[in-house]
């Protein structure tokens, strides 16, 4: 007898990303477990996927080139569909189309993109996948909010096999101008993907307009202020909405007696200096680690600044360790750290402090604490939660925060000492204004930061692109 398949469940709100928002765990005698991957994303759809019965399709993290299928399990609250990668996926799609050659390209080509006819084959394969993942559990009319620069092609491929679905796409990272998007050998089918959808988000006004701007001259299109009308008179929508943080959560980390105990530690430990300057990056060459570490090292070697009044704290998390770029990176910044505590650390008092790896989220919560100056300086970035994390934790009002123009994070936190980081002469006078500032001054900006965030959390950034999912566009 062959085992029956249970009818596949089908929900009215499914979720499409690169990655499932759980994380596989080993424990040592083998068994295998599921733990919710930290960050807004989750946290801000569980009440929408709870109320809704919601499914979340994305990548479970393993390549696996068996043929044995991860089934649909529920976790958290959540049902959620493995999407299995073989390892030729992970290197073509993932590592080579994705972070090889969107990432670079999206981000103002800081890093060379490189362009593979293999890579994009790969690409729309497995975007293919997703989206058929997509059409086999959307309900009669569901609503699917499709994610990130990995699946570009998926609105188009999903409304393909579903046009009864009301499909969203938000994209997390910047959108290039004409002059950088064009190189893109695929650049038509790309922009072709994105208006499969109904609605079309990014962090910043710029990026939609970028986006209108682009599907009017490769295409043809008509647009109007806010959307794109196709030939056959369908609407598609464009506009920002920038992402944010789950306020409550963190700033409820931050008050916890434990958190306050373990920043005295931290600052105890590397000195107690009079200052404590803090970058929290993924190892990535779009967050400007090394130009943030040479204005530092400059101002020691200057004399402007001493390793008993400032020391950098610089928390890089490993990320995409097999893609080429971020291996030279990792040695460049490696380098650099040398460099500094070589010339200016003593025996058992570094002038800087850098640790490759990842933390669980109240240490996170108590380096944010132990802070005086939180070090933002990407090159380019989307939005740049970690800025955002930063305000969460300082329920006191204190703190500066060193903020780059180039994270869309910017357009909101104006009170930030906002800098140029390829400015290295500017990068350090901020440095400096920052270690100097009046403490009347911090609080006053850090108070109108808070504000600020208090009431644009990760929640209403949901929900204001859901809702306007959910409209019909007025005429
Ligand atoms: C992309 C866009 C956009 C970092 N180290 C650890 C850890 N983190 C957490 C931070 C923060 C998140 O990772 C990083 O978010 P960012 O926004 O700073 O940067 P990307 O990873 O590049 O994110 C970006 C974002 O998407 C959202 O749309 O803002 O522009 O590039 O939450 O706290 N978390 C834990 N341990 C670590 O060691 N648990």
């Amino acid at each position: 007898d062959k085992p029956k398949r249970r009818p596949a469940m089908k929900s009215a709100f499914v979720v499409v990303a690169n990655r499932l928002p759980v994380d596989q765990t080993t424990d040592p005698d083998g068994t295998v477990r599921w733990r919710r991957s930290p960050g807004g994303l989750v946290t801000a759809l569980e009440p929408v996927m709870r109320a809704n019965k919601g499914a979340w399709i994305g990548w479970s993290g393993s390549s696996d080139d068996g043929d044995e299928r991860q089934e649909p399990f529920d976790e958290a609250g959540m049902h959620l569909i493995p999407m299995q990668l073989t390892s030729d996926d992970v290197e073509e799609y993932y590592e080579g189309f994705s972070n090889g050659t969107l990432w670079p390209l999206y981000h103002d080509v800081i890093a060379q993109p490189v362009f593979h006819r293999e890579w994009w084959d790969a690409y729309t394969k497995v975007n293919e996948r997703f989206a058929r993942a997509a059409a086999e559990v959307a309900d009669e009319g569901a609503v699917v909010w499709v994610h990130d620069y990995q699946l570009q092609l998926v609105p188009e491929m999903l409304r393909a096999l579903r046009p009864d679905l009301r499909i969203g796409f938000f994209l997390h990272i910047p959108f290039p101008p004409n002059e950088l998007f064009a190189r893109l050998p695929w650049r038509r089918q790309i922009l072709r993907g994105l208006l499969g959808a109904d609605l079309v988000g990014f962090q910043r006004p710029g990026a939609a307009a970028n986006f209108l701007r682009l599907t009017r001259r490769m295409l043809g299109h008509q647009t109007q202020a806010d959307r794109a009308i196709l030939a056959d008179g369908r609407i598609v929508r464009a506009g920002a909405f920038p992402i944010s943080i789950d306020m409550a959560e963190l700033e409820e980390i931050a008050r916890r007696p434990e958190t306050e105990a373990r920043a005295q530690e931290i600052r105890d430990e590397i000195g107690n200096p009079d200052k404590v300057f803090l970058g929290i990056d993924r190892l990535d060459y779009t967050k400007g680690i090394g130009e943030r570490i040479k204005a530092f090292f400059e101002l020691l070697n200057e004399g402007e600044l001493s390793p008993e009044e400032a020391t950098f704290l610089q928390v890089a998390t490993p990320s995409r360790e097999r893609v080429e770029e971020y291996k030279a990176l990792r040695n460049d910044v490696e380098l650099l750290v040398g460099r500094v505590n070589g010339a200016h650390g003593r025996i058992g008092r570094p002038a800087m402090t850098y640790l490759h790896n990842s933390f669980v989220r109240t240490e996170l919560a108590a380096l944010y604490r132990a802070a005086d100056v939180m070090v933002v300086t990407p090159l380019r970035d989307g939005m740049n939660l970690v800025a955002k994390e930063f305000i969460a934790c300082r329920y006191d009002n204190t703190g500066t925060l060193i903020l780059s123009e180039f994270a869309g994070a910017a357009d909101e936190l104006r009170q930030a000492l906002l800098v140029n980081p390829y400015d290295v002469d500017g990068l350090k006078q901020a440095l400096l204004q920052a270690v100097r500032v009046e403490p009347r001054e911090a609080s006053r900006k850090m108070r109108a930061m808070r504000r600020y965030l208090a009431e644009h959390d990760v929640d209403r950034w949901a929900n204001t692109f859901l809702e306007k999912l959910a409209g019909r566009p007025e005429l």
